[in-house]
């Protein structure tokens, strides 16, 4: 082999980190279906209502005085990008979690501005989410989801609710707004979950 120089990217990233079908940026491409809300932070909420309408509800406050986490994830969108190793500040799913009495199987997001999106309460649970407020040191950036948004990177992000305000959690799953407009339910990149029937 000769030595072509393909210029300096640091060390090559094995493929393994990409899932099918997804290209990586460098960048962080703002893709949201209406305009960013405006959003106080002094009437801003957080509401868990339970399976039998039970409410435990966080003021900003409140919500910023939880104990939070640094964590470093991949995303991807289902829209093929992906992007490796972004590093989020926020409160994992876990500790709002154990505040509210539930055998729910299924939690429905809503946002401020009304998006919403589905999942099995399992994959909110057991270290795999977070509400997050912080992305890359500083504070989360409005079009991104702030002052919080969801962050459950091991499924598409579409997932990741920006602007979250309300968990409701359900016996019985209800498909959120891209989920009733034919995304897949669920939404695994490594099975490449596009599209309901994928
Ligand atoms: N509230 C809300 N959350 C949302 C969306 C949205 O339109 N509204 N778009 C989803 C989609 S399709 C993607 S890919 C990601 C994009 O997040 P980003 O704009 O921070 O890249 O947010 C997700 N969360
Ligand atoms: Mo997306």
């Amino acid at each position: 082999m000769g030595t072509v120089s393909r210029g300096f990217r640091g060390r090559r990233r094995p493929s393994a980190e990409l899932p099918p079908g997804q290209y990586l940026v460098e960048d962080f491409p703002v893709l949201s279906a209406g305009p960013t809300p405006t959003i106080d932070l002094e009437a801003w909420e957080l509401v868990i209502t339970s399976e039998t309408d039970e409410q435990r509800r966080w003021d900003w406050d409140g919500f910023r005085s939880l104990p939070s986490e640094q964590v470093t994830v991949d995303l991807h969108c289902v829209t093929h990008w992906s992007k490796l190793h972004t590093t989020w500040e926020g409160v994992s799913l876990d500790t709002l979690l154990e505040e509210v009495e539930t055998s729910a199987g299924f939690a429905l997001i809503s946002s401020y501005g009304g998006y919403t999106t589905n999942l099995p309460l399992e994959d909110l649970t057991d270290h795999k989410a977070w509400i997050a407020f912080g992305y890359d040191g500083q504070e989360l950036e409005p079009e991104h989801g702030g002052p919080a948004r969801l962050l459950v990177p091991h499924l598409y992000l579409w997932k990741s609710a920006k602007w979250v305000r309300g968990i409701q959690l359900l016996d019985q799953d209800k498909p959120g707004f891209w989920e009733s407009l034919g995304y897949h339910n669920y939404g695994d990149p490594w099975q490449e979950q596009r599209f309901w029937g994928d």
